[in-house]
C-alpha cells in the first residue's frame, strides 16, 4: 500500500508539509484545487502550482479527493452536458501533471453529515458526531446553520455558495428518485471514463456519508451490492470506487473485508478510518486501533495484504487531541497516529509472509 496524506494547501490548513514529512512512509498529497466552485475547470498552470510545492517537499501529487461534480450532473439538467466537458478539460490537466486517481462523490447537495464536529469523548479529545435521531427531526437549514458557523474553514461539500443555494437546490431534488440519480450517474460516467482512461487516470467514487438517505436526498454507494452495480455501470478498470471504511462502516451490516475481497481489482484508493456505532445508529469517528470503535481495520488491512493491494491509502479522519487547532478531522496528531497503527499491522503481515527483513537477519535476530 502507498501512504498518502490529504493537506488542504498553503495558508488553508494549520499543517505543514514539513510536518507530514515526518510522518513514517508517506509517499504523496492528496490534494485538490479548494478555492474552485464546482463546475469550474481547474487550470493546468494552478495545477502545476500545487505540484510544485508537493514536490519540492519530496511529495508525489497521484491522488486528487473532492474534484466536486457540478449539481446540474447530479439533477440530469440539459445545462449537464457544459459541466461534463468541463469536468473532462480538468480530467486531461490532471493527467498532464501526472495525476492517477480522482476521488469524487455523487452525493445530493451535501458531502459528508454530521451533527457534531467537537463531540467531547471521556478522555477529553473531540471528534465528529451523528445523531442519527437529531437528523430526523432537526430541519436541513438549522443544521446547516450550526455546522457553518462552527467552520472556521471552508470544507469541502459545504462551500458557501452551495449553502447559499440549498432552498433551490432543495426544490431541485423534490422529485429525484433514486432510480433517476443512478441514471444520472451512468450518464456522467460513460462521457468521462473513455477520457479518465486515455489519460491513465482512475476515476474512484468514494461512499456516502453515512451510508443512507438524508432529509429525503437519495443515496446510491451505501453498501456492497450498491458498489457492484457502480461497476458494472461501466464496466471498466477506471472506473472504481474510494473504499472508505468509515463511511461504509456506520452501517454495521456492510461486510467490508468481504467488498475488498469481491473488488480488489476496482479499489485504487482506500480510507482507513474507524468510528464507534451505537444501536441508535448515533456514530462517533475514534481512533483507529481496533478495540476503541466498531470498524474490523485488523481485518480490512489484512484483506488488502491479502488481496495484493498496491493503491493508495490514506488515514482519512482523525479525532482533535492534545489541545490541537485544525480543521475538523483534519488534524496533524491523531492521523498520524492512526498511519503508524496501519503500518503495525501492514509490515507485521509483511513480516509474516516474507519472514525478518534482510537488515535483521544478518543481525541474527
Ligand atoms: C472525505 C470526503 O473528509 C471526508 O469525509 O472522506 O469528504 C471526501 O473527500 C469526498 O466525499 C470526496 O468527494
Ligand atoms: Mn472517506
Amino acid at each position: 500500500m502507498k501512504m498518502v496524506f490529504r493537506w488542504y494547501g498553503e495558508g488553508n490548513d494549520t499543517v505543514t508539509l514539513e510536518q507530514i514529512k515526518q510522518i513514517p512512509g508517506v509517499e504523496g498529497i492528496v490534494w485538490a484545487l479548494h478555492h474552485l466552485p464546482a463546475g469550474e475547470e481547474w487550470p493546468l498552470e494552478d495545477i502545476m502550482e500545487v505540484k510544485q510545492v508537493c514536490e519540492r517537499n519530496g511529495f508525489h501529487i497521484e491522488v486528487v479527493e473532492s474534484v466536486n461534480i457540478h449539481e446540474d450532473i447530479k439533477l440530469g439538467l440539459p445545462t449537464r452536458d457544459l459541466y461534463i466537458e468541463r469536468y473532462k478539460r480538468t480530467i486531461e490537466n490532471l493527467g498532464k501533471a501526472g495525476v492517477k486517481v480522482i476521488c469524487y462523490n455523487f452525493m445530493p447537495v451535501f458531502d459528508w453529515l454530521r451533527t457534531d464536529l467537537y463531540k467531547e469523548a471521556a478522555d477529553g479529545s473531540t471528534a465528529l458526531f451523528y445523531e442519527h435521531a437529531k437528523v430526523h427531526h432537526i430541519n436541513p437549514f438549522e443544521l446547516v446553520d450550526q455546522i457553518a458557523n462552527n467552520l472556521e474553514y471552508t470544507m469541502p461539500g459545504w462551500e458557501p455558495e452551495r449553502l447559499e443555494h440549498l432552498t433551490r437546490l432543495f426544490e431541485a431534488y423534490q422529485n429525484v428518485t433514486e432510480e433517476d440519480l443512478w441514471s444520472n450517474l451512468q450518464y456522467f460516467l460513460e462521457q468521462i471514463i473513455p477520457t479518465a482512461a486515455r489519460c491513465g487516470i482512475k476515476m474512484a467514487i468514494h461512499p456516502d456519508d453515512p451510508p443512507w438517505p438524508v432529509f429525503g436526498l437519495p443515496r446510491m454507494i451505501t453498501s456492497g451490492e450498491n458498489i457492484g452495480r457502480l461497476l458494472r455501470l461501466v464496466d471498466h478498470p477506471s472506473n472504481g470506487i474510494t473504499l472508505c471504511s468509515g463511511s461504509l462502516g456506520a452501517n454495521p451490516k456492510n461486510d467490508i473485508t468481504g467488498m475488498i475481497k469481491a473488488y480488489a481489482e476496482r479499489i485504487p484508493f482506500a480510507h482507513i478510518r474507524n468510528i464507534k456505532v451505537y444501536e441508535n445508529r448515533d456514530f462517533i469517528e475514534t481512533s483507529h486501533r481496533m478495540a476503541d470503535g466498531s470498524v474490523d481495520i485488523c481485518g480490512i488491512v489484512k484483506a488488502y495484504h491479502e488481496t495484493g493491494f498496491s493503491g493508495y491509502v490514506r488515514p482519512d479522519h482523525g479525532r482533535h487531541i492534545w489541545d490541537e487547532k485544525c480543521r475538523p478531522g483534519y488534524g496533524l496528531y491523531d492521523r498520524a497516529l492512526g498511519i503508524m497503527y496501519l503500518w503495525g499491522i501492514w509490515d507485521s503481515l509483511e513480516r509474516e509472509k516474507r519472514g525478518a527483513s534482510p537488515c535483521l537477519k544478518s543481525m541474527n535476530i
